[in-house]
Order: structure tokens, then C-alpha cells, then sequence
């Protein structure tokens, strides 16, 4: 019942997503709705996204696998769910009473995802499977996208240098503008036309299934209603992820880095005590899955700043 259809699958392949209504069942969606609910109680963090709980994560096991097998068709390896389900929430969502940070809502720009593309190094094998769960109203609140065929058709050398990638800021106005190299620093290429006239955004209603593959641009339509949405990332635990491509990279990945140094201080202890270069994505994560997630208040800066200093010098040579 969670299958694509070959028609389906050509489109994530050709445009870098397909949108498909009533995906999912209410009870479904329930089961979602109750995670959230835990996910607020749990997170310590109020950050604009909330880590789903492990345990309604994995009813949707069938789920995963289904897309899994229907989208191997369309040239796209994934097997699996690493790094979590999440929730975002485009209003400051009832914080964690514990927490001293305030909740904030996710509103973001133009944009390739950062922080899995960092971690993970490949956003051609990477699916976002994106599905409201409380969604007032259809047409607000959704989430617009540079569907890739749109893009091809204005500014060819650009679509073909954002496919596969990720960590990118689109910067722009009436008349045009650029796309930053997140990755690297720099730009990675420049437009002469307005993106609202090649963009698109699917009305979902919750329950409605908007499957995303990680390099197509995207970025929040609007606050004007409260949604939250699920979004469980699919990616080949057994493609590696490689030390030196982590450690390298420009002056905004560093920052990036540091603002999640938790998490990246564990990846590259991992590394280092196992005296790899590569390790598979699936590896890693079920280390990451096993240490629980390290909010950046617990490591010290310098701790970190050291650290990736360390690990670009070597990436040197
Ligand atoms: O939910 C939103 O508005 C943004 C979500 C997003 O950027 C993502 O799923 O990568
Ligand atoms: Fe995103």
C-alpha cells in the first residue's frame, strides 16, 4: 500500500520530486500526531526540527521499505531511515519546560540541506519523505520547490552543478541572483530571472506525501498557518561517508559545524579511534543512534575548534 508507481518514481528521477495525496491513513497519522507530542516532551533542544521517538519511527518500517523497492527503478539507491524521522513545525512549538532555549518555528530561504550533506556526503541517494501531519489549510504553509526539469529549461549549467549536492543558500530578488557553495564557499552559479516563475508548491492536506530528493531546492512557503510535518530521511547505509570530505571545506561549513558540534565532535572521534577513513552511513549512525544526541552546550568550544583544526591539517596531506 506504501508503493510508488513506476510513473511516480520517473518523477523523482526527472524532477526531484512527486507528489502524491492521501499517502497515508488517519491512523497513521495519529500514531505521528502522538509522536510529536512525545518528540516536544523529549527534545531537549527546541530546535526548529524534533527528533521522532525511535519507537514510532520503526512502525513505519514498511513503509520505508516500500519506498525503498519502488524507487530503485528510477536510478535511486536507499535502504533505510539513518539519522532519524523528523518533525518541523513552522511555529514555536510548546518548548520543553526544562529547557532554557526558547522554540522557534522553521521558516527557512532557498536552500540544499546542510547538515546531511555534510554528515552524509550524498544527496542523490537521499530522500526526503515529506507528509504533513497537521495542516490547517491546503494551500498555506507548504513547502515550494525548484522542480529540476523548471530549472533545466532557464539555466542549464546551473541544474546540472546542483545535482547530487547539498549545503547551498539561494540569494535572490525580482530580477535574479546566485546560489552560495555551502560546501566549499564561493557561488555556485548566478541567475538572470525570478525563481517564482519556475517554482512550484503541491497544496497537501495532511497525510498527503511530498517525496523530495535531497539536492532539489526547497524552502518554507509561508508562517501565514501552524503545520507540522514529518519528514523521515532515506538514505544506502552502505555507501561510506569519507573523514577527509567531513574535514575539509569552507569558512560556512566550519560554522555549520560548530553550531552542531555534538554531533560532529562524535563523528570524528569515531573515525579517529578506529583509525578509518571511511566508514559506512549505516555504521554511523547506529553509533550515533547508540550515544543519543549531544546538544553543542556539552562540548567546549575550543575542545571542537582544536579538533577541526586538527582534522583539516591532516585532510592536507
Ligand atoms: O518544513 C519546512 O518548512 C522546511 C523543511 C525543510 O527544509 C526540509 O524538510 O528539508
Ligand atoms: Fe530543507
Amino acid at each position: 500500500m506504501y508503493e510508488l508507481t513506476e510513473a511516480q518514481a520517473a518523477q523523482v528521477d526527472k524532477r526531484g520530486f512527486v507528489y502524491i495525496p492521501g499517502y497515508l491513513r488517519e491512523s497513521d497519522l495519529e500514531l505521528l500526531r502522538e509522536g510529536f507530542r512525545l518528540a516536544l516532551e523529549r527534545d531537549p533542544n527546541n530546535d526548529y526540527f524534533r527528533i521522532m521517538p525511535g519507537e514510532v519511527l520503526s512502525k513505519f518500517q514498511p513503509m520505508v521499505q516500500a519506498i525503498s523497492d519502488s524507487i530503485r527503478g528510477a536510478g535511486i539507491t536507499v535502504d533505510g531511515v539513518y539519522g532519524g524521522g523528523l518533525y518541523f513545525a513552522n511555529y514555536a512549538a510548546r518548548p520543553n519546560p526544562e529547557s532554557k532555549k526558547k522554540a522557534r518555528g522553521v521558516a527557512i530561504g532557498w536552500h540544499q540541506d546542510h547538515d546531511s550533506y555534510y554528515m552524509w556526503q550524498d544527496h542523490h541517494n537521499y530522500l526526503n519523505v515529506y507528509i504533513p501531519i497537521d495542516k490547517p489549510d491546503p494551500d498555506r504553509s507548504n513547502l515550494t520547490v525548484v522542480p529540476f526539469d523548471n530549472l533545466k529549461a532557464r539555466a542549464p549549467e546551473l541544474c546540472e552543478k546542483l545535482l547530487g549536492r547539498g549545503a547551498a543558500t539561494g540569494w535572490t530578488s525580482n530580477h535574479g541572483g546566485f546560489i552560495s557553495d555551502d560546501e566549499r564557499g564561493g557561488v555556485i552559479g548566478r541567475f538572470d530571472f525570478d525563481l517564482a516563475e519556475i517554482e512550484e508548491t503541491p497544496s497537501l492536506k495532511a497525510g498527503d506525501l511530498l517525496l523530495l530528493r535531497g539536492d532539489i531546492l526547497h524552502r518554507t512557503q509561508d508562517t501565514l498557518t501552524q503545520r507540522v510535518a514529518v519528514s523521515f530521511r532515506l538514505m544506502n547505509g552502505q555507501a561510506t561517508i569519507s573523514r577527509k570530505k567531513l574535514a575539509t571545506g569552507g569558512f560556512v561549513k566550519s560554522r555549520l559545524m560548530y553550531n552542531g558540534r555534538g554531533a560532529y565532535k562524535a563523528i570524528i572521534r569515531y573515525f579517529q579511534r578506529n583509525r578509518k577513513n571511511t566508514v559506512p552511513i549505516a555504521e554511523m549512525a547506529h553509533y550515533l543512534g547508540n550515544i543519543g544526541p549531544t546538544p553543542p552546550s556539552k562540548v567546549r568550544p575550543l575542545t571542537f575548534v582544536a579538533l577541526l583544526a586538527w582534522e583539516k591539517l591532516r585532510a592536507f596531506f
